[in-house]
């Protein structure tokens, strides 16, 4: 397989200056009539004429009128052209209703859908399918269907037929199309400017009633985006479509976005909280694409972070302003140290924006993405709020209808501030996660802190040059006071020392002199691995006293990790300033329910085997789940009272809302709930279980049953009362994977391979059952190998007709080298039974050769 270079850009020597598209819709034989106007791009070189083209039959071509023939490979077409403008006619036909690898034009549930990011617009027609080719697109829709819909505003419906027209210039990725029996939800939203913008969710008839909670999270986007960056909406019309299969999340298609089922539809009964604020925050993300991606859009697709760094940047904002700002951050944080380190870890490790790739789809990654949006956020913490707001409004004047590039993106804010980012812009080119070391000193008076930062190597960068790291920090006095409120120094040298005058900062505040106890990267505020010698006195003094909820909670969290990963490698520890810990955030009236839930969350199994193996010790996954279910029971035996108080004052928050409050307090009941059931033999989870009128209390009743063996009865009541809806049936299947025990994890994901809901060509129940599987990683990383082989067996079974979400899939094994020579053996060899399985997709063979190295 080909691999491509950023290096190689060019552009394109054509320019599109319109599309007109008709499609007579077929589930075996649809044709797409393609009329597009070409003219020579004169700042482009001379090129061929190629067309991008995969999985098509070509029926007719023409340029202005007269029949053409094209030389045609896999890939495309070639033709000769005039150097002049010229109107490109092409017919063609596909298969949507064979199109399993839900890419291009395809069918689900009787409805036709599209997905065309990154690659996808290739198998609907020929066509330079690149995202610096941007046109306005009509479209005729001819089909029986009742509902007929694309891109735009509607101009035109009769018996069988839609005409669309989206004036806004876009790549063909942005393109969709929707046809079949669905019925709409709709609102209304008027603009700052007073544009009536008519809403609708569509749907299959039956899921009406789940529509509420987008809509109005969709409104609340529109808002948002006004009232935070000014953006307004641009079209008439904005169309949600709501589809079962779908290989990733959402997509952002102008004016008609498509969305995996999962992510749209919500009712107390079947959705959980989590889902509510996951619905929230994809149905904002998506929204604020319409700027951050379609108005400007990217150059090539190394560039993919400039608009999904930036949109899950954009995406996190608005949660925080929505919710509770310490705890998104808290759970960002989580999130970026769950995935993206391992990911920067790892043998999959490539920058936030990549130089090469072979398959682009491989790298809708949690580094583009995740550490996109930490780098946009280091970039606004760097140059304060009002320089971002200017440098965005910037990005949008000069670049509206462009397809760009980071150093666009990049220069907006270097005018605006007048600052140098050529440092800045290491984050976007270096892989890997930077490891911070700090030393103190402390001579009676000033207080010294000396940085280091490395950069370990990663595939294809052995070295690496410093980073600007924004590290917010304060300092605080012994008596639990601060001394310094929170300030943001730059560390941007291998080798840096700041001093801090404690003496002056102690008199100031009155105090007798003492030595400050710094509280160090407040609010995550940057993404580095920092290295710090910390006792349990100074953990403890933190979770007790630190102004800055983030790093309260990380003191808690440093707690936790302690006595874990201790008891994960047979030493002997005490758990007392833990348990201290936690009794002193659960009696406090004064925080956050959510933030308490946090608190008292263990990190999970694989964080601890990435801290063990940092720390230089080989992780045991089944001592480790061990030390963690020891340290639940530890705790609820401890705790016991205080938990069962807490359960009690926050499991019945009133009538069912999905708002944070609400949310926070069901979710600190419900980790109360799970360590209570340790020792109370799931009595409170039975009940809750059986009273329970919301999924949110429902599941976790379940969940914990399950947790400690029990919960057969309760599975089968779930299955009777459920086994309509599929959404909450992938829950169903996913519970039991996820909570199985280490050495049943394979037998009870391989059970459920056989029940007759197991419709593993849907990827939401394809990972329900074989992705939950690589959740459990006791279960996955058991001894006997069993989940390794079942799961490779998974993934070679679904790349034949989804190669997109195999790929994605294959992506478990690589952690393979944390593990002992026994598993990394195992491991090793399932990744090359994978590799040397004739036919395997490009997609999947790029991962498995990159994780093999
Ligand atoms: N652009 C792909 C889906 C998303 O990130 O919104
Ligand atoms: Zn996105």
């Amino acid at each position: 397989p080909q691999t491509i270079h950023l290096k190689d850009y060019a552009p394109f020597p054509w320019i599109v200056d319109r599309v007109d598209l008709t499609f007579r819709l077929s589930p075996t034989t649809t044709r797409v009539l393609a009329r597009v106007a070409y003219r020579p791009n004169p700042e482009a070189g001379d090129g061929p004429f190629f067309l991008h083209g995969e999985d098509l039959r070509l029926i007719s071509a023409a340029i202005d009128g007269t029949p053409v023939a094209p030389r045609i490979t896999p890939e495309g077409l070639t033709c000769d052209v005039p150097d002049r403008a010229f109107l490109w006619e092409a017919e063609v036909e596909i298969a949507p209703e064979s199109n399993t690898a839900l890419e291009g034009l395809y069918m689900s549930g009787g409805i036709y859908s599209t997905q065309c990011e990154a690659e996808g617009f290739r198998k609907i027609t020929y066509y330079p399918d690149r995202p610096d080719v941007m046109a306005p697109f009509r479209v005729r829709i001819e089909s029986a269907a009742p509902v007929l819909l694309s891109n735009g505003n509607q101009t035109g419906r009769g018996d069988g037929w839609a005409e669309w027209d989206d004036p806004w210039p876009k790549p063909a990725y942005l393109f969709a199309l929707v046809a079949g029996d669905l019925v709409a939800v709709r609102d209304r939203f008027v603009t700052r400017a007073g544009r009536e913008v008519d809403l609708a969710i569509w749907v299959r008839p039956g899921d009406e009633g789940k529509c509420d909670w987008a809509l109005t999270s969709l409104k609340a986007s529109m808002t948002w985006d006004e009232e935070t960056y000014g953006r307004e909406y641009d079209l008439d019309i904005f169309n949600i479509v709501a589809v079962d299969d779908f290989n990733a999340g959402a997509m952002e298609n102008k004016g008609l976005n498509i969305f995996n089922s999962a992510l749209v539809l919500a009712s107390p009964e079947t959705a959980t909280d989590r889902d509510y604020e996951r619905i929230e925050a994809v149905i904002a993300h998506e929204y604020f694409h319409n700027w951050t991606g379609n108005r400007v859009t990217c150059r090539d697709w190394f560039q993919l972070c400039l608009k999904e760094g930036l949109t899950v940047f954009r995406d996190q904002q608005f949660t925080s302003d929505m919710r509770s700002a310490p705890v998104k951050r808290i759970e960002d944080a989580l999130m970026m140290r769950s995935r993206q380190f391992r990911e920067d870890g790892g043998p999959l490790a490539h920058p936030v924006r990549p130089e090469e790739f072979v398959e682009i789809n491989n790298f809708y990654t949690t580094t583009v993405y995740d550490k996109g949006a930490e780098v946009v956020s280091m970039l606004k913490r760097l140059i304060g709020d009002n320089a971002w707001r200017a440098g965005c409004d910037l990005y949008f004047e000069r670049h509206d209808g462009q397809a760009v590039t980071i150093e666009d993106w990049l220069r907006a804010f270097a005018d605006v501030t007048g600052r140098d980012l050529s440092q800045f812009q290491r984050w976007y080119s270096q892989a890997g996660t930077p490891r911070l070391s700090v030393t103190e000193a402390w001579d009676g008076e000033t207080l010294r802190l000396t940085f280091v930062q490395v950069t370990p190597p990663t595939p294809g960068q052995p070295d690496k040059g410093p980073q600007v790291i924004p590290l917010t920090m304060g300092l605080l006095h012994p008596d639990g006071s601060e001394l310094m409120p929170s300030t943001t120094i730059e560390v941007t040298e291998a080798t840096q020392t700041v001093d801090f005058d404690g003496a002056a900062l102690c008199a100031k505040q009155g105090k007798p002199v003492a030595r400050p106890v710094p509280s160090l990267l407040r609010d995550f505020s940057a993404p580095v691995i920092l290295d710090r010698p910390l006792t349990t006195e100074d953990r403890a003094f933190l979770l007790a006293h630190d102004t800055d909820p983030f790093n309260r909670w990380e003191a808690g969290r440093g707690l936790a990790r302690e006595v874990l990963m201790a008891r994960a490698t047979g030493t002997d520890f005490d758990d007392a300033a833990y348990l201290d810990g936690l009794r002193a955030v659960l009696s406090d009236p004064a925080l956050d329910p959510a933030f308490k839930a946090l608190v008292l969350a263990l990190p999970s199994e694989d964080d601890l085997a990435q801290s063990l193996f940092d720390a230089g010790t080989t992780p045991d996954p089944a001592a480790i789940h061990d030390a963690a279910e020891i340290q639940r029971r530890r705790t609820a035996e401890a705790l016991g009272d205080l938990l069962a108080e807490t359960h009690a004052a926050n499991a019945t928050p009133g009538r069912y809302c999905p708002d944070a409050d609400q949310a926070g307090r069901r979710g600190l009941a419900n980790a109360t709930l799970s360590l209570l059931s340790r020792t109370d033999d799931g009595a409170r989870a039975a009940a809750q279980f059986a009273e329970a009128d919301n999924m949110t209390q429902s599941l976790a009743a379940l969940s914990a049953l399950l947790n400690i063996g029990r919960g057969a009865e309760e599975l089968s009541t779930f299955e009777a009362r459920w086994s309509g809806d599929r959404l909450v049936m992938d829950k169903w299947f996913a519970l039991q994977v996820m909570c199985a025990a280490p050495d049943k994890a394979a037998d009870v994901a391989r059970g459920l391979t056989e029940h007759p809901a197991f419709t593993w060509k849907t990827p939401n129940r394809f990972r329900a059952v074989i992705g939950s599987l690589a959740g459990n990683a006791a279960g996955f990383h058991h001894a006997s190998g069993a989940a390794y082989t079942l799961f490779a067996d998974w993934v070679l079974k679904l790349d034949p007709i989804n190669p997109q979400t195999a790929a994605r899939m294959s992506t478990a094994f690589e952690t393979w080298r944390r593990y002992d020579p026994a598993r990394q053996e195992r491991i090793r060899d399932t990744i090359r039974r994978i590799r040397d399985t004739p036919g395997l997709s490009r997609d999947t063979g790029e991962m498995v050769e990159r994780m093999l190295g």
